[in-house]
């Protein structure tokens, strides 16, 4: 198989879940440039439409399913829902995702738990919706989409940084107990990402001059700028195609070097 070949993703159906924008949308995009079928899923049917236009727009047929990630029989009524008209699924993105920016002793225990939810009992509940399917091919990849917050804690993500913490763990976990399945499990952890979720860390302030927050990602980033989701298609290509066959239980930083480095001086 010559090296290209072994990035393409030609034959496979790949479900992206939160993938109607932001990092999922991107990742599903180049997923679909490398020959894949795309399946994605969002928590309304508003979302799922919007999703699908966009896709299309690109010259992507998409399938679009409405899907709370959370909700462990909707997942399992979704992925036999996908068997059935699409395929079994070959490689998953955990995507979806949130989070709450309270300080620890102002968020509620329903708060905690509610990030918690999305962004590790989701991913749990769907990666054991999709192995079974997986390993009766005899091959699969799941990608955890974790975070700078898997490695460091920083001000009012608790809930956040737990989470995604967590999900490294459960990567870990999934790569020991389906390796011999040839199941790979790997994560991606993405530096900070122009999204909408890290819209308020970039507004700009009243008289015009950057969020402190934004100067402070582009002093502790080597390459001085925020990331872009398109800076994660490689990677998540990468992770998802037989290049990756002996890559497992591995998190990927796409971050720019911000895990590496101590931060510009002031
Ligand atoms: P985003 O723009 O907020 O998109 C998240 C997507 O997940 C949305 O489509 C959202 O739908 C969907 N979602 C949320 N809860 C869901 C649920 N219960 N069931 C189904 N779908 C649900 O976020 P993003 O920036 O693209 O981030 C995507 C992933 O990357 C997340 O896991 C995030 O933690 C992670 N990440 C982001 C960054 C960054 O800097 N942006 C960095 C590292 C990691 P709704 O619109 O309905 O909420
Ligand atoms: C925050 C940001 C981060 C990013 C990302 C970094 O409030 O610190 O939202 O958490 O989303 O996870 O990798």
């Amino acid at each position: 198989m010559g090296i290209l070949n072994s990035f393409s993703l030609e034959g496979k159906v790949a479900l992206v879940t939160g993938a109607s924008y932001g990092i999922g949308f991107a990742i599903a995009t180049g997923f679909a440039e490398a020959g894949a079928t795309i399946v994605f899923n969002d928590i309304n049917q508003e979302l799922v439409d919007r999703g699908l236009a966009a896709y299309e727009e690109k010259g992507i047929k998409a399938h679009g399913y409405v899907c709370d990630v959370t909700n462990e029989e909707a997942v399992q009524a979704m992925v036999a829902r996908i068997r059935e008209e699409v395929g079994v699924i070959d490689i998953l993105v955990n995507n979806a995702g949130i989070i709450r920016r309270i300080p620890m002793l102002d968020m509620s225990a329903a708060d905690f738990r509610k990030v918690v939810d999305v962004d590790l009992n989701a991913p749990f509940i769907v990666s054991k919706a999709v192995l079974p399917g997986m390993i009766e091919k005899g091959h699969g990849k799941i990608i955890n989409i974790c975070s700078m917050m898997s490695e460091l804690g920083r001000e009012t993500v608790s809930a956040y940084a737990a989470a995604k913490g967590g999900l490294k763990m459960l990567t870990r976990n999934i790569c020991s107990e389906y390796g011999e399945a040839n199941i790979q499990c790997n994560g991606i952890g993405p530096g900070y990402i122009a999204t909408p979720q890290t819209a308020p860390l970039r507004e700009r302030q009243a008289d015009g001059s950057r969020h402190p927050f934004d100067q402070f990602i582009i002093a502790k980033t080597p390459a001085a700028r925020w990331g872009e989701t398109a800076d994660l298609v490689g990677p998540a290509v990468f992770l998802a195609s037989d290049a990756s066959n002996f890559v497992n239980g591995h998190i990927l930083y796409v971050d720019g070097g911000i895990l590496a480095y101590i931060g510009k001086q002031p």
